[in-house]
């Protein structure tokens, strides 16, 4: 046995998904995924609120081609707080496929953060969901976001619907671009056109340096599988209103789903549902993604 043993109600990822009969286009981002350790090689985080099963690398990079994206962008996951080793382990080994996206503290070197940006790091994480992380003040972040501006980096906040209201002038006040993980994580019980969602989509229109991932339909659905529908409108509106603000991933190995795990190929068809045409998808997967993480490819 291993040092970390998994949550007891810890849902591995699907170990083997469908090849999706959506054939993704040249040059496609998965721009949300992670890797979980292996624990014995890049220890969890003490400070962490789960235990995952291990998801490597390799396997992340077999999902890659299997699925036929080219590239992924890999978010530092609250497990590994903010040891960010196993991301960077694999932002080397994909050889340039892959970008990170960071999570750091305050005084954070100004060597680590070169150490990053040579690795492929172009963000870092502020996440407020606090089933994940312990509440932390506004300027806590704001010194981050201040350090990491210089770099041209961005900043992608996660947090739920019910907090925006609370976190907008903060939100609104940071220095770089703004990418929101889950859409904010809409209650997709609530009317598209409802206030919830307005809120969120008046962020987007009157502030253009918020992008939005249209992500985590399996994460936000209360109709669940196979199609996810209850999540097809709300994506639709975000991708049709703001459509070169958005970035699709798939957000695998799929922290702390409960009640079913995605067949990750059926997640790439999804696609097709909530960008429906082959301009949107280009917009989506391949041009958005590819500005934003390796825009400064020369
Ligand atoms: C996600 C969502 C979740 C977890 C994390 O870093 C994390 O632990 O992001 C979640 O539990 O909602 O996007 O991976």
């Amino acid at each position: 046995m291993g040092t970390f043993e998994m949550d007891a109600d810890w849902l591995c990822f699907d170990p083997s998904p469908s090849k999706p009969t959506y054939r993704l286009p040249p040059g496609a981002v998965d721009a949300h995924c992670h890797v979980f350790g292996p624990g014995d090689e890049f220890p969890y985080a003490p400070e962490r609120k789960y235990t995952p099963c291990d998801a490597s690398k390799d396997q992340l990079f077999a999902l890659r081609d299997l699925l036929g994206f080219e590239r992924n962008v890999i978010v530092q996951a609250t497990c590994h707080g903010a040891d960010n080793a196993a991301m960077v382990d694999a932002l080397v080994a994909s050889k340039g496929r892959a970008r990170g996206v960071a999570t750091v503290g305050p005084h954070v070197g100004d060597d680590e953060l070169a150490e990053l940006h040579e690795a492929g790091v172009r963000g870092v994480r502020f996440n407020f969901v606090r089933r994940l992380v312990d509440p932390k003040p506004d300027d806590y972040y704001r010194s981050i976001a201040e350090r990491i501006a210089a770099l041209g980096w961005h900043v992608v906040v996660y947090f739920e619907a019910q907090d925006l209201a609370e976190r907008w002038d903060f939100f609104t006040s940071l220095p770089t671009i703004v990418v929101v993980d889950h859409m904010g994580r809409p209650d997709v019980g609530k009317p598209v056109d409802g206030p919830e969602f307005g809120l969120f989509l008046k962020l987007m229109a009157e502030h253009p340096q918020f992008w939005s991932k249209v992500s985590g339909a399996e994460r936000l659905s209360l109709s669940g599988p196979p199609g996810y529908d209850d999540v097809v409108p709300f994506h639709r509106r975000v991708v049709e209103t703001f459509p070169d603000r958005v970035l699709f991933g798939t957000d695998w190995p799929h922290p702390n789903l409960k009640g079913h795990m995605p067949d990750d190929g059926k997640l790439v068809d999804y696609v097709q549902r909530i960008a429906t045409t082959e301009e949107l998808r280009q917009k989506l997967l391949v041009d958005n993604p590819t500005r934003l993480y390796w825009g400064d490819d020369t």
